[in-house]
């Protein structure tokens, strides 16, 4: 597969045989014993020893059917590549989830080229859930969930939102993130925190969710969802959080613009300038 020949298509296909491979993977370890590896950003942030397992399986195989290809992963792989195209890869999004043997957490693998994410899987492991995205030659973005159309819920006043939200591994921008929820709740019908952004951003493209806002996301964390959320009819915005960090805003794009003066209003983002 030479670089310039490969398709957008080509590469979700890729995406989504390393994808069940890896899910298989992180299944099976479920199954055994699961210990915590190391910490990162706070005692709370944990990795596994699968989390790593799982990357570098992933980046084993993209290896193989792409070395001149970019590679980044949430435990460590950061690699320029040679060529237009760069995976980003999250081996494990819901990785406390995933510790503590409580559903969902995923497998989620974004593909980029030249900066534009063209190409994403997002596999919902204890369900075995797929869910797909695709940009066409026309830039349209195609979204599916185990091979079926999906798209986003229809229009409803705000105060009727399901929202999914998360909150931060740091104490201080979690503090944060809670007063914002506490004034956003009465403004809606009532929030989810299912600790994995991947799927989250997922739940808006399929219309189990109204809405999602999340501060503190990395790359890994939201390409691929927000590549299926943006092809289900939903506008994915990244700013500026009240914590200081990149805040991930995403809903219908009928009601985007209602939700994202709900959620600044509320206190999620920072203020303008700042
Ligand atoms: C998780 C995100 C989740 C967030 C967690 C964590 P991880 O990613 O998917 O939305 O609330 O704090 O960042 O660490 O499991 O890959």
């Amino acid at each position: 597969m030479t670089e310039a020949t490969i398709t957008n298509t080509e590469l979700l296909e890729l995406a989504v045989d390393v994808a069940r491979e890896a899910a298989a993977l992180v299944r099976e370890r479920r199954r055994e014993h699961v210990d915590v590896a190391a910490t990162k950003t706070s005692a709370t942030d944990v990795v596994t020893l699968v989390d790593r397992e799982s990357e570098a399986l992933i980046r084993g195989r993209i290896h193989d059917a792409r070395p001149d290809d970019g590679f980044l992963g949430e435990e460590g792989s950061d690699d320029a590549g040679t060529s237009t195209v760069r995976w980003i890869v999250d081996p494990i999004d819901g990785t406390v989830n995933f510790l503590y043997g409580l559903a969902p957490y995923a497998v989620s693998i974004a593909a980029e080229r030249e900066g534009v994410v063209v190409a994403g899987v997002v596999l919902d492991v204890p369900t075995d859930t797929e869910y797909t995205a695709v940009r066409g030659s026309g830039d349209g973005v195609t979204s599916r969930r185990d091979g079926e159309p999906i798209s986003v819920r229809e229009d409803t006043p705000l105060a009727e939102w399901l929202v999914g939200t998360g909150f931060n591994y740091v104490p201080e921008v979690r503090a944060l993130q809670a007063q914002a929820i506490a004034r956003l709740l009465p403004t809606i019908r009532d929030i989810r925190r299912m600790g994995s952004a991947a799927l989250d951003l997922c739940r808006v493209a399929e219309g189990t969710y109204d809405g999602y806002v999340e501060e503190g996301l990395h790359p890994w964390d939201h390409s691929a969802g927000a590549l299926v959320a943006q092809g289900a009819g939903a506008t994915v915005e990244l700013t500026r959080g009240v914590g200081g960090r990149v805040a991930v805003i995403c809903a219908p794009e009928h009601g985007f613009r209602t939700f994202r003066d709900a959620v600044d209003g509320a206190g999620f983002l920072a203020a303008p300038g700042e």
